[in-house]
């Protein structure tokens, strides 16, 4: 059987289907050798990257209306935003530990432990300063699950325009996607109680910090692109190889697990 419809779902359901849709806690499960080296600490992240990338896709496709777009769409927001969207799971999973990175349960780093990467503490000074920010605002988890979804929905939108009409379809379905995850997260903020101006306010400042994640990935990007890793394009072919296994664009008569 067909799942709702996203556009016919209330907020409420929203949120629980992409609350469901979360990933399970990952543990590195190597033993760090600690001090870290450069060579050392830099293998652990990109392990632990791996690992959390496959189950970004699978949470991707737990989004309602996901796997609905084309899957050029598909894979390109995911290409586009894939730092972002660690680095949104990790301040959320850092919000209780000041000056402190939980990249896992039993991988855990200070700043000063980032001395052993060349440019890599001014990378976690920017990641403590906005999960800062998430503590102060107070974030609560339905927040934090809309906008990492918004994150992904919102990546890909201003890129060349849609040129045939299959592009145009998915576009418009993107669109109705991101009015439903923007619905969830104003119904989110709705339950916490504050006045209608406070709410207001609540939504702009945390909509603002998700142009500060930009700004971070960007500067990741830039920093790990200098860390020069070589096996990019594997990911890529597992990302493709994942995505198309259980989706189709064009048939709307296919059943989805
Ligand atoms: C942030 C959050 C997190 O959970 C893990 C990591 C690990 C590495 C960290 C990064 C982070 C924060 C920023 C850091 C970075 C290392 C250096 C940088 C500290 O300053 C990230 C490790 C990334 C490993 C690269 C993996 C290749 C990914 C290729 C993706 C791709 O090509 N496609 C097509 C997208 C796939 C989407 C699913």
């Amino acid at each position: 059987l067909h799942h709702a419809n996203h556009s016919s779902m209330s907020p409420e359901e929203f949120i629980s289907r992409i609350m469901e849709a979360e990933p399970p806690e990952i543990y590195l499960m190597e033993d760090l050798k600690k001090p870290f080296t450069e060579a050392s600490m830099m293998m652990s992240l990109t392990n632990l990257a791996d690992k959390e990338l496959v189950l970004m896709i699978s949470w991707a496709k737990k989004i309602p209306g996901f796997i609905e777009l084309s899957l050029a769409d598909q894979i390109h927001l995911l290409k586009c935003c894939w730092l972002e969207i660690l680095m949104l799971g990790l301040m959320w999973r850092s919000v209780d530990y000041p000056g402190k990175l939980i990249f896992s349960p039993d991988f855990k780093l200070s700043r000063e432990e980032g001395q052993c990467v060349e440019g890599i503490m001014e990378i976690f000074d920017m990641l403590l300063a906005a999960t800062s920010r998430f503590r102060e605002l107070k974030l609560q988890r339905e927040e934090y699950v809309c906008l990492k979804a918004m994150i992904l929905l919102n990546s890909n939108l201003c890129t060349s325009p849609p040129q045939t009409a299959e592009e145009l379809e998915s576009r418009n379905k993107l669109l109705r996607l991101l009015d439903s995850v923007i619905d969830a997260l104003v119904w989110a903020i709705s339950k916490l109680g504050l006045s209608t101006q406070q709410q207001t306010l609540r939504l702009g400042h945390l909509t603002m910090l998700l142009s500060h994640i930009r700004h971070v990935s960007n500067k990741g990007m830039d920093h790990l692109s200098t860390m020069k890793r070589k096996n990019v394009v594997l990911v890529y072919n597992l990302l493709l190889e994942m995505l198309d296994a259980n989706t189709s664009s064009s048939s709307s008569t296919q059943t989805s697990s």
